[in-house]
């Protein structure tokens, strides 16, 4: 608060200057009232733009200060050893961004904007293309993504790449996830020096969850990772988070052996850029092409998605190899006509218009359930519409009412 006091304070000065230079304009009567007009606008808008970018330096800058000396020294030694590629750095950067603790938050903040200028820099080298391909991966539990990941990933690892593993489990909030499973799964592609593999962290909401993602993936760009795979469960809203983030989004879906796929929700269908029938291999290779056949009639009648960019449907099997190449050769495939069309750039931008708002979302949120005006009454009220005794509608109201009158 002192910061921000202390600024318009700083700012309230020009302000008022520029104002009464342009009023004395107006009094001077030798210049025509239209010329006067146009200069008095020019010269309040050319303000406006000085101001604003004054004022972003100032708020990053701000950030940096408000650090005490050692936390800077730390900041820096984390941005300097995550660029150069340090597996510790990254890990404790991550860790960083997850922190709900407000301090670490804002060290994070600061990190983050250093780390995005970087990448910057680094895009305009590479002729405004992106350093790394994001990819989603979901598809429900069961389906072989971990198989799949250990296998692709070593595939990567061993033609230079680097790749980084994120992945997103919204049921691991309550339930303690499948994490040990996966490290399981992944035992090889763990040890690999050109992977880095981090679960989601184990506490939080889905909103919290998927910020953190979106961060994660900032940074391990910003560590070298040329390659960045997400996966996440079929479960809830973590498909429709982790496909707002990622450049290609692939379902995988598993040709039976428990799991259903008419539990597969046609939006997320939609969602995919490629939908991979997986464990084609031994007795379920008969099934995976049942439902590689279903899947291509289907996708006929769902709505595209992309304007050059047509889904289809693969066959692969993590047992035993097979169709690994040839879904990476159409994953290449697609990145190079999405870059072409400008659809990825299109796709990544509009992207950040989302993450902000969802950012915006989840903190209103929070601050309207903890204000002072609502919190106590919200229980009350929550229980009188549960038994409905007073209408949702009419509760949302009231508590709306209480709340922008105390703010
Ligand atoms: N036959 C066969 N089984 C597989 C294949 N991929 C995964 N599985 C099995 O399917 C089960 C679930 O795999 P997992 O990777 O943990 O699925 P996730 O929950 O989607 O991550 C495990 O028992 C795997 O051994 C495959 O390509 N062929
Ligand atoms: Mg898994």
């Amino acid at each position: 608060m002192q910061g921000i006091a202390h600024h318009s304070l700083r700012f309230a000065h020009p302000l008022s200057c520029h104002f009464r230079r342009n009023i004395m304009l107006f009094a001077r009567p030798v210049q025509s009232c239209s010329a006067l007009f146009e200069n008095c606008i020019w010269k309040t808008n050319s303000f406006i733009t000085s101001f604003r970018s004054r004022l972003c330096v100032l708020a990053m800058a701000q950030d940096a200060e408000v650090l005490t000396d050692k936390e800077q020294r730390l900041l820096k030694n984390l941005y300097t050893g995550l660029i150069e590629g340090q597996r510790s750095c990254l890990a404790e950067a991550i860790t960083l961004v997850e922190s709900t603790h407000q301090r670490k938050r804002r060290m994070a903040q600061v990190l983050l904007q250093m780390v995005l200028s970087h990448h910057r820099k680094q895009e305009q080298l590479n002729h405004g293309k992106p350093l790394a391909f994001r990819v989603g991966l979901s598809g429900p539990p069961g389906a072989g993504k971990s198989t799949f990941i250990e296998c692709f990933g070593k595939m990567l690892t061993e033609e230079g790449h680097k790749v980084a593993v994120l992945a997103v489990d919204p049921s691991s909030c309550t339930s303690g996830g499948s994490l040990l499973g996966d490290k399981t799964r992944m035992a090889e592609l763990s040890r690999d020096m050109n992977a880095y593999i981090r679960p989601s962290p184990t506490r939080g909401t889905l909103g919290g969850v998927t910020r953190t993602t979106n961060e994660a993936i900032l940074l391990t760009e910003g560590g070298g990772y040329n390659i960045v795979l997400v996966e996440t469960v079929g479960v809830g809203q973590s498909e429709f988070a982790v496909a707002d983030m990622v450049d290609m989004f692939i379902l995988l879906l598993p040709p039976a052996g428990g799991v259903s796929c008419r539990g597969i929700k046609r939006g997320i269908v939609e969602m995919a850029d490629l939908v991979v029938v997986t464990k084609a291999d031994g007795d379920l290779l008969i099934p995976a092409r049942r439902i590689q056949t279903e899947y291509v009639s289907a996708l006929k009648l769902l709505r595209k998605r992309s304007s050059t960019w047509k889904p289809q449907v693969m066959r692969i099997s993590a047992k035993n190899g097979e169709g690994i190449s040839d879904l990476w050769g159409k994953m290449v495939q697609f990145q190079s006509s999405m870059l072409t069309s400008g659809e990825l750039i299109a796709r990544r931008r509009s992207q950040q218009r989302v993450w902000m708002w969802n950012l915006i979302q989840e903190n209103v949120l929070l601050h309207f359930k903890n204000h002072p005006a609502v919190k106590n009454q919200i229980p009350i009220l929550e229980e009188k519409v549960r038994i409905g005794m007073l209408s949702p509608g009419l509760a949302a109201d009231t508590l709306l009412k209480s709340f922008s009158d105390r703010s």
